[in-house]
């Protein structure tokens, strides 16, 4: 089977709206993803047989995100060889440095690529990124991404200098 699917797992239906990024980059890539709701301390087994099914069902990249004691993207990356990139969830006492930490700080052996707090627009592309090693059209997009993105600072860039400064 072609592994050519995403994953999008979270910990909780509360993590989603940070969630949406990642979605829509996905979506404006052309990637095809499944949504789920796992837990690694509430539904624990359902997250390990969905890690240890992964890569059978066609998926190439597992993300994963989660708040406070955030252990969802271990687990993953316990359950299955294929990349995890982890998104901890800000929410909580400690905002998501709780989850940073939890979801950065794997022992060695078993690597998450961990973004920022919330970070899921950057996992989308991180994820993509691993999927355009070997699809040239994705490789493609994501150099036109980055070049209309560049664009769009140099056109704020030229609207705020001419807008505040001031040469007298
Ligand atoms: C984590 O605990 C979830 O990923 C979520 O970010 C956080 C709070 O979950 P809820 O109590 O809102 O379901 O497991």
């Amino acid at each position: 089977m072609e592994n050519n699917k995403i994953a999008v797992v979270m910990g909780s239906d509360s993590d989603m709206d940070v969630m949406k990024p990642a979605l829509d980059i996905l979506a404006r890539f052309g990637v095809p993803y499944e949504v789920r709701i796992l837990s690694a301390h509430r539904t624990p087994i359902a997250a390990h047989q969905f890690a240890e099914n992964a890569k059978n069902a066609g998926f190439a990249v597992i993300i994963a995100a989660a708040g406070m004691a955030a252990h969802l993207a271990g687990v993953m990356a316990a359950g299955s060889v294929i990349p995890v990139v982890g998104v901890p969830i800000q929410s909580g006492a400690l905002s998501g440095l709780d989850a940073l930490l939890s979801t950065a700080q794997m022992p060695p052996g078993i690597p998450v690529a961990t973004m920022g707090i919330n970070g899921s627009k950057n996992a989308a592309l991180f994820a993509v990124s691993i999927l355009a090693l070997s699809d040239a059209r994705l490789a493609d997009e994501l150099i036109k991404f980055r070049s209309e993105m560049g664009e769009s600072v140099v056109q704020k860039d030229y609207l705020i200098s001419k807008e505040y400064s001031r040469y007298d």
